[in-house]
Order: structure tokens, then C-alpha cells, then sequence
């Protein structure tokens, strides 16, 4: 089943020319309600009138993270508050979060992106469906929740925690189809099989899996000990929230939302477009929304866009599967977060040298994050001589990371000189999931 064939298998020629009307409509849009759009096309000369096409786009600056930041809280909102009826906020590389409004059209048009993907994944109205993306800022619960709305399953909007209970309650209401991180899905197989529930007492048979990079050991996992078949959903909040792209049923790459999202795939030394099928940093413009479009947004994500018609007959352009990023954003337990995070605390805590260190791993399914930092000479010569002073400082250290990252990381307060210095580009981070 296709929810809008209209606009999901549309002819290419026809969705290149509504791409370009769209494009201009955004770029005149913005050009008269967001002054930084406006200062910056001025500084290029550019006038909205000179974006008639799909192809005029690559006149058009970028738009990064960075710009977000600077602009905080609602500086790039281009719709009037009195119109923005909600706002999800993702973690920033430091301090402010990135703040992000949504007009009723905007959440009626992710509603519509995020029913595509389920109806792609084969969910009916007869699904009885569990969102165990996080609810609150994060965009995860509320857009997957809107959209099993809108196909009218029966969502049961189970969040994350309360593993064991929702595990009856996949078990106990027969619940069949499930949208969650794939870490997640693997934890709670691990959960069900701790509490003896097995996968013939369950009725799961399709899983919506995104907001962090996973494999496609990961999927074979995941599928055999749930019983399920596991879909890719990917998205951001800078562009709308998870739906930006899904896997139909041939799973070979995600189509893109493009009548929405604009995608482009660029070198992110030369920023130059890459030739058609290479790999390079995924650029999205929204074409369509309300409350706080972007032009060019550069994701940091590096994927490929793939060349070819798909024979599940959406004409949508795919993309791969993320293969990396351009920065160094780490996806713990579904959540971003960016070492200099955890540089802004340990420069806030005199006690501390500016060297740490974050590794990352995955126990039993569950990102693990330990965030070691050094101590100063001084301190640990001088102050730090019992072992209830080393406590009282990891404790506060931890619960400073806590508030700033939104997760828990277990601290290790180290003696000078013990963090091994990199050779070349400092590195702050272990990763030892090689999930890329
Ligand atoms: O993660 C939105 C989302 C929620 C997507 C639920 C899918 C499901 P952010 O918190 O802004 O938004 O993080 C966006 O997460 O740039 C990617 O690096 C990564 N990401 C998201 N989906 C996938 C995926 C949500 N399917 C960042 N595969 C993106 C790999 C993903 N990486």
C-alpha cells in the first residue's frame, strides 16, 4: 500500500517542477520574514526572483548548525509566534539547544511524512502500534505518535523506561507493531527474554527503527529474536523530526520525502555537489514548511543518493543508509550528544585540566558512556587526598554532565598525565560500537 500515490510516485519531470515552484515560494518566504535569510541572499545579491527552478538552488547559501546556534532561541522562525503551536528543541554542540517551532501545517504535513512511512512498512488501521521513541523535546514519540494516529492504528504511547511493563503489554495486548530505536529493540528482546516471554507469545511483526545509526547484522538480530520485520526511519529535528526518509518494502536505501524535503549530497571540503550515487554530506531545503524552514541545511550526515527507479513503484529518490558524519556527534541511547558538551562542563569545574575523554560501548544492548577527565597538578597534589573529596567531585561532575548531556555517564577522575594525548588531531571520543 502507498498513502499518497499523488505524491510518492509522482513522474520525475512533474516533481522537478513542483520542487522548483515550492523552492521559490520558501525562498520568497523567508527572504521577507527571516532577516538573517534576508541579509544573507542580500550579501550575494541574490533576489528570490532569481530562483525559478530546482536547479537555481545551488545559488542559495548553506545553512549550518552553527547558524542555528548563533541565533537562538527563535531567530530563524519565519512564522509569527501566535502560529507555531508546538516546539521541540535538539542538543547543540554547546550551551543552547536548537530550538525548532512547527505551525499546524507543518505538523500536519510530518503527520502525512511519518503515515507514508508506516503505510510503506505495511501498518493498517488494524495495528495496534507502540511508540517507544522518547515524548518531550525530542521529536521521536510526538511525530511517529501523529502519524499512527493519522492511519488510524491504535498507538500506545509507551516511551521509553518501563521496559519489563511494556514488555507485558506488547505480550498482554497483542501489540503488533512497534517504532523504536534499534538499540532499544535489542534491549527489550533482551528484557523479554530475562522475564521468559517468548517471541511466539508476541504478535510484533513490524518495527519503525531510527535516530541512530545501526547495522544490518543489527536488523538480522533484531528480526530473528522479535519476530518481527524491521523498517529504517530516518529524520532530524532541524528539518522536521523522524519521516524525512523511509524503507519501503524492497529495503534497498529510503525514499525521500522530496516533495517536502529537497536533498542534495555535496563534497564537504568543496562544498560542490558530488556526481549522481558518491557518497558525501546529505544537504536538506524544506520546501514546504511554516514555522522554521531551512535553506541548504547541512546534516553532517554522509550518505549517497541512489541512482535507479525502485520497483515497489514510489518515484521518491532514495538515500543510503547514514555511513558516518562530517562531525564528531555521538548517538548514545538515541540521544546527541557532542564532546565539546562535555568540554563546556569540565571548563566550568576548576579542579580539571581541559583533558578528557569519552568512550562509548555497548553492554548487553545498552550504550554505555564513561567520560574520564584529569585532574590539575595542584589539585591533585594539594586538596584531593581522600577518597570521600574524589566522591564528592565525581558526584558533582556527574551530575553536571547529567543536566547538560540529558543522559547518565559514569565518571572516572583521573591523575595527571594519565589520559593517553593523541599523536595528530586531538581526539576526545572511543567508540567502540563500530556502528558505521
Ligand atoms: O533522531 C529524529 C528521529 C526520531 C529519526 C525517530 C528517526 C526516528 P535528531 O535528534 O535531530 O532527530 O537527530 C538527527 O540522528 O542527523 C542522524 O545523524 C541520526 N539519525 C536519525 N535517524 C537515523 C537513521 C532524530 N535511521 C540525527 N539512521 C541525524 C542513521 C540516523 N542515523
Amino acid at each position: 500500500m502507498i498513502w499518497n500515490p499523488n505524491k510518492e510516485c509522482m513522474p520525475r519531470e512533474q516533481m522537478r517542477l513542483l520542487q522548483g515552484k515550492r523552492l521559490h515560494k520558501i525562498v520568497e518566504y523567508v527572504y521577507h520574514n527571516v532577516p538573517f535569510y534576508r541579509n544573507k541572499l542580500q550579501e550575494m545579491d541574490i533576489s528570490p526572483e532569481d530562483i525559478q527552478t530546482i536547479d537555481d538552488i545551488v545559488k542559495l547559501p548553506f545553512t549550518t548548525k552553527k547558524d542555528l546556534r548563533d541565533n537562538y532561541p527563535f531567530g530563524l522562525q519565519a512564522a509569527p509566534q501566535s502560529e507555531i503551536i508546538r516546539i521541540h528543541a535538539s542538543s547543540g554542540t554547546t550551551g543552547n539547544p536548537t530550538i525548532v517551532g512547527y505551525t499546524r501545517k507543518d505538523i500536519s504535513i510530518w503527520s502525512e511524512c511519518m503515515a507514508r512511512s508506516l503505510t510503506s512498512y505495511g501498518v493498517t488501521s488494524d495495528d495496534i502500534f507502540s511508540v517507544s521513541y522518547g515524548y518531550g523535546l525530542f521529536t521521536g514519540g510526538l511525530g511517529a505518535h501523529n502519524g499512527v494516529e493519522m492511519i488510524g492504528a491504535s498507538v500506545v504511547p509507551a516511551s521509553t523506561g518501563n521496559t519489563e511493563k511494556h514488555a507485558r503489554l506488547i505480550r498482554d495486548l497483542g501489540i503488533t507493531g512497534i517504532a523504536c530505536t534499534p538499540s532499544y529493540a535489542l534491549y527489550l528482546a533482551e528484557t523479554m527474554d530475562r522475564m521468559g516471554i517468548s517471541k511466539d507469545e508476541i504478535k510484533l511483526r513490524v518495527g519503525a527503527f531510527g535516530a541512530e545509526p545501526w547495522t544490518e547484522n543489527m536488523r538480522t538480530e533484531i528480526q530473528d529474536r522479535l519476530g518481527l520485520k524491521g523498517f529504517n526511519l530516518y529524520g532530524l529535528s532541524e528539518i522536521m523530526g523522524p519521516s524525512v526518509s523511509y524503507e519501503c518494502d524492497e529495503q534497498h536505501g529510503s525514499h525521500i520525502n522530496e516533495d517536502h524535503f529537497f536533498p542534495e549530497v555535496i563534497d564537504p571540503v568543496t562544498l560542490e555537489p558530488v556526481p549522481a550515487g558518491q557518497t558525501g554530506e546529505l544537504v536538506f531545503t524544506t520546501l514546504t514548511k511554516e514555522g522554521m524552514p531551512v535553506i541548504r541545511y547541512r546534516t553532517r550526515d554522509l550518505c549517497s543518493l541512489l541512482p535507479g527507479e525502485c520497483p515497489c513503484g514510489r518515484t521518491n529518490v532514495r538515500m543510503s543508509a547514514i555511513q558516518g558524519r562530517t562531525d564528531d556527534m555521538l548517538i548514545i541511547r538515541g540521544i546527541n550528544v557532542f564532546p565539546s558538551q562535555v568540554e563546556s562542563v569540565v571548563l566550568t569545574m576548576k579542579e580539571f585540566a581541559p583533558v578528557y575523554m569519552l568512550i562509548v560501548d555497548r553492554v548487553n544492548n545498552l550504550d554505555t558512556l564513561v567520560v574520564q577527565v584529569e585532574l590539575r597538578p595542584d589539585v591533585f597534589n594539594a586538596t584531593l587526598d581522600t577518597p570521600a573529596a574524589i566522591d564528592e567531585l565525581e558526584k558533582r561532575f556527574a551530575d553536571k554532565l547529567r543536566s547538560v548531556l540529558s543522559i547518565n555517564a559514569k565518571v572516572q577522575i583521573k591523575a595527571p598525565g594519565t589520559i593517553e594525548r593523541s599523536q595528530g588531531k586531538s581526539s576526545h571520543v572511543i567508540d567502540k560500537r563500530k556502528l558505521y
